[in-house]
């Protein structure tokens, strides 16, 4: 059944070129964030020689940029909406260094903006003003892995596919996946939280990150590198910076616990009828695959049609309104293959799936998983994109795509929805020819106010960056962000880490 219904995929590409060739694709710089944002610049200090001669003294002449053309990759993010005015960026090799350079820095109250791939979507990973960057891009060392309890213990600074390759090769998996996993530090996506592909089963990084080693503003270093699945002693700490987007603390460490490889993998790729039948899919997938479901993902018709013409990929079904991606990861390959059987067999006969290809495959599987992944960077061959990471409740996982479609009329060029159905979490990108104020206004904040109206969150994965402090509100309470403002208070005095991102200005 499962073989019969395989359909031929005749192109693989490899991951991630598109998302290069998107980057360097237009020449075009965006304007600076400051003016574009009418931000104002805090009273911080102002990098001089003698600033860049002690970095020197500390890191070596080849690891402190000042020159302007090595500097400007840093100051502008992947979306090319946000341009910062840093002068210098620094490149530590180790904690200690880390720690010295803050120390400084808290002294002379020059503020900092940390920097992983830089692969965030809300601005938060590149300076507004003159931050100096510190780029984690040269603390890449694997420290230890524990292939037993899967405890992988690595420097923040190494890039998400690669430990994926050396955990692989081990007889495990990196409990994440996400499109931007060939650029992103695993330090940024403990920095953010990242959620991906796979969260519905292997859960979020406050579940799988075990402990993180991180370095205060005033240069202290916090270990709480435990590499411990069960560790009650007190508060847990590590959560303070998993997801605080460098507003806290600098993560220099990371320990994170790695399933094991899966022995049996199969994916699966539909044409759905509507929306309401993506929702009935994925009750009877929850309730038919169970413990092996590792991946449901919906994306509409504009979706991936939008992005297989615009980076010319191949889509290996024909057009539905909706289509919906299943994987499993199991350890059995006939267990899997008969509860996938039963599934398809079912919904094939009941409608819910009208179409599609199952493989497992691994060339065939990357050319879905490349489809689906490189939808984040259709959107911005030749043009803008605005978006937008929300979670929402299912029932009305997918209200906000047409009424935005509606509200934006001609001026959008395509309003489409895709995302992780199991976490609830959509994606709503809106593509333009050019960022515009006019349409920036139409979106926001009307898309905040209807997320909260249908008790939504406005960030499920990307988080509040640059780009949305002001919106916090939306999803969080005034008693949490008080709290928010004294932690920042009580760790980062001077606010010298990630000025201008996180919280907003008056709480
Ligand atoms: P950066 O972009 O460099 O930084 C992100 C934030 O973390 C910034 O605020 C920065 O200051 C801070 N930071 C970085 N490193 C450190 C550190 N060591 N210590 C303290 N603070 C630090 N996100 C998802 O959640 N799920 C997805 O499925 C997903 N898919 C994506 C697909 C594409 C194509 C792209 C471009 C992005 C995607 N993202 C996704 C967003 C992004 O990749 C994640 O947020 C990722 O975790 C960022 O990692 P990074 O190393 O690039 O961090
Ligand atoms: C994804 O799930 C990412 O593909 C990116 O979170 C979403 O770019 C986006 O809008
Ligand atoms: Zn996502």
């Amino acid at each position: 059944m499962i073989k019969s219904l395989a359909s031929f995929v005749k192109l693989v590409n490899k991951n991630n070129v598109f998302l290069e060739q998107v980057r360097y694709a237009s020449q075009a710089l965006p304007q600076l964030s400051s003016e574009k944002y009418n931000i104002h610049r805090k009273d911080f200090g102002r990098i001089e020689s003698s600033d860049v001669d002690y970095f020197r003294s500390v890191l070596g002449q080849d690891r402190v940029l000042t020159e302007e053309s090595d500097v400007l990759p840093y100051n502008v993010d992947w979306i090319k909406n946000c341009r910062g005015q840093s002068k210098a960026v620094l490149k530590p090799k180790s904690t200690e260094e880390v720690s010295t350079i803050l120390k400084y820095c808290n002294e002379r109250k020059l503020a900092v903006c940390p920097q992983g791939g830089n692969t965030g979507l809300v601005g938060g990973s590149v300076p507004v003003f003159d931050e100096i960057v510190i780029s984690f891009s040269l603390m890449n060392k694997i420290i230890d892995l524990d292939d037993l309890s899967g405890a992988l213990v690595c420097e923040a600074g190494c890039v998400l596919e690669n430990l994926d390759n050396y955990v692989r090769e081990r007889g495990l998996i990196m409990p994440l996946d996400l499109g931007a996993k060939g650029t992103c530090h695993i330090g940024g996506n403990a920095s953010t939280n990242a959620g991906g592909l796979r969260l519905l089963r292997y859960g979020n990084l406050h579940g799988s990150i075990l402990g993180v080693e991180a370095v205060k503003a005033d240069g202290t270093v916090i270990d709480c590198l435990r590499s411990l699945k069960k560790d009650n002693t007190g508060y847990h700490l590590k959560h303070l910076f998993i997801g605080s987007e460098g507003t806290l603390g600098l993560v220099t460490k990371v320990a994170i616990h790695c399933p094991v490889l899966p022995k049996s993998v199969n994916l699966g790729f539909f044409g759905v009828k509507n929306f309401e039948n993506v929702l009935k899919l994925y009750k009877s997938a929850k309730s038919k695959l169970g413990e092996i479901l590792s991946a449901f993902e919906m994306a509409d018709f504009d979706s991936i049609n939008f992005t297989a013409k615009n980076l010319k990929l191949p889509n290996p079904i024909s057009d539905y309104p909706f289509y919906v991606l299943v994987e499993t990861h199991g350890s059995e390959e006939t267990h899997d293959g008969e509860k996938l059987t039963r599934f398809l067999t079912n919904e094939m006969e009941s409608g819910l799936i009208l179409d599609g290809t199952v493989t497992s495959e691994p060339a065939k599987m990357q050319t879905i998983w490349n489809l689906r992944e490189s939808i984040a960077a259709a959107g911005l061959v030749g043009g803008y994109v605005f978006k937008y990471d929300v979670s929402i409740p299912l029932k009305n996982y997918y209200d906000l795509v047409p009424i935005l479609k509606k509200r934006l009329g001609d001026k959008a060029t395509k309003v489409f929805g895709y995302g992780h159905v199991g976490d609830g979490n959509i994606h709503i990108n809106v593509t333009v020819p050019q960022y515009t104020k006019e349409v920036s206004s139409m979106l926001e904040p009307f898309i905040f106010e209807e997320v909260s109206k249908l008790n939504g969150s406005i960030s499920a994965e990307h988080g509040i960056g640059f780009r949305k402090p002001k919106y916090i509100h939306y999803s969080k309470d005034q008693s949490a962000l008080g709290l928010m403002k004294d932690l920042k208070q009580l760790m980062d005095p001077n606010g010298i880490l990630n000025p201008y991102k996180v919280l907003p200005d008056h709480i």
